[in-house]
């Protein structure tokens, strides 16, 4: 269903600019990446909603058990693939299943999204949990979010513009509609990497903790500037001492362009 799929994109981006919130740290990390009082995935989900996210991003298992928080007050994306970081090290290259697209239908999903690790020794592997999700959510009308990570032993540094540059080639080439990928660490940079996603919108992978979140603010707005359409973010907010505020403030960077020394304050 063609028609399905860009209705929902348009759902999920109506300004053409997204704000989502990245939640599947519990697998990829393990919980020792939340802050106690958020060990229950109840209390941030709940507190990003109400700061007014414009999407969520989860496991089918989380969506389903917050689900009275965010539906018909947020769009949701099932991420389908994870992997714990309790595997052997050299096995960490590689997603497995954590559900199928027919939840992300049973769930009301506007996208679903996996991850692929180009330049993993399990690429292969990856491609093929790909195009299964992809050939699904063609079926059902969902467009699909690729997290475009290159990873592995060959990948000296996965934030270089040409590394990145190659992640995204390939993700629109295997028929991503959405691209999640890393900051590169300069507008200059990240307008190469917009480029080449060849008008598939790119959004920012929020990444680790920044030691100041005006920092992360500043990246955010070169993101916008380079014409990237938003960002996935995690840590930056849920380790952040005011979620919502941090919430608040990207929006406010990303929807307004007010300047970070601004939105801030929000
Ligand atoms: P962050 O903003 O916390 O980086 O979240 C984005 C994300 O892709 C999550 O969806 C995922 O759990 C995590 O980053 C993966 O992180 P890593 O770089 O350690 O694989």
């Amino acid at each position: 269903s063609i028609a399905g799929k860009e209705l929902r994109l348009k759902r999920l981006l109506p300004s053409g600019r997204g704000v989502v919130f990245a939640f599947d740290h519990g697998v990829e990390h393990g919980p020792s990446d939340f802050p106690r009082e958020y060990i229950n995935p109840r209390t941030i989900i709940g507190k990003i909603i109400e700061a007014g996210v414009d999407a969520v991003m989860m496991l089918p298992a989380t969506a389903f058990m917050t689900r009275d928080l965010w539906i018909g007050k947020t769009s949701l994306i099932v991420k389908i693939t994870s992997k714990t970081n309790l595997r052997p090290e050299n096995e960490r290259l590689l997603q497995s299943i954590f559900g199928y697209v027919e939840d992300a239908v049973a769930l009301g999903a506007e996208a679903v999204a996996a991850t692929v690790y180009w330049g993993s020794q399990y690429e292969d592997a990856m491609l093929r949990q790909w195009f299964e999700v992809k050939r699904l959510a063609e079926k059902y009308g969902y467009p699909s979010l690729q997290l475009s990570y290159p990873r592995g032993p060959a990948i000296k540094n996965m934030y270089d513009v040409e590394i990145v540059k190659y992640g995204v080639r390939a993700a629109i080439e295997s028929g991503a509609d959405l691209i999640k990928t890393y900051y590169t660490g300069s507008l200059e940079s990240f307008r190469e990497v917009v480029e080449a996603a060849s008008g598939i919108p790119v959004l920012m992978s929020g990444g680790a903790v920044r030691e100041r979140f005006i920092d992360f603010l500043r990246d955010v707005e070169n993101v916008i500037r380079a014409g990237g359409r938003g960002v996935v973010v995690g840590r930056n907010v849920f380790r952040h001492k005011n979620p919502g505020g941090a919430i608040r403030a990207i929006m406010k960077v990303v929807h307004e362009e007010i300047p970070p020394e601004e939105a801030i304050k929000y």
